[in-house]
């Protein structure tokens, strides 16, 4: 369920200290610590999944949990209406960093294209 190295399983499990939005049975969010827009919010499967990829293939009912938690906590952060992004970054050429499946919720203000 976690694994021993995983950043994302610390901060679930409290050894790593976050700041908490939103947690249900089976997902966690908090505030993304190098903020890329006013709202940067961080929406993770409790269960260690190392991505997107793997998350859809062996836990979709989770990944629906990841999602439909990134729409709740947009509309708690006064963001449902004037609109968000939701990014899930999978693989090298995405820049993912964190090697545990994490859904951006991003907003708060316009935000650019996003590309190269
Ligand atoms: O995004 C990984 C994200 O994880 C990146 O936006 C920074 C964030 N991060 C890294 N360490 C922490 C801690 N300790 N608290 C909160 N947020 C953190 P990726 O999609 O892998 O590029």
């Amino acid at each position: 369920m976690s694994q021993p190295d995983c950043l994302f399983c610390k901060i679930i499990a409290g050894e790593i200290p976050s700041t908490e939005v939103l947690s249900t049975d089976t997902v966690y969010a908090f505030r993304d610590i190098n903020p890329q827009a006013s709202t940067h919010v961080l929406v993770v499967p409790k269960a260690h999944h190392e991505d997107a990829r793997a998350l859809a293939a062996d836990a979709p009912e989770l990944l629906a949990d990841v999602v439909r938690a990134g729409a709740e906590v947009a509309a708690a952060e006064g963001i449902a209406d004037s609109g968000y992004r939701l990014v899930f970054n999978t693989g090298d050429d995405a820049g993912r960093t964190v090697f545990h499946a994490h859904l951006h919720v991003v907003g708060g203000e316009p935000l650019g294209l996003f590309g190269k």
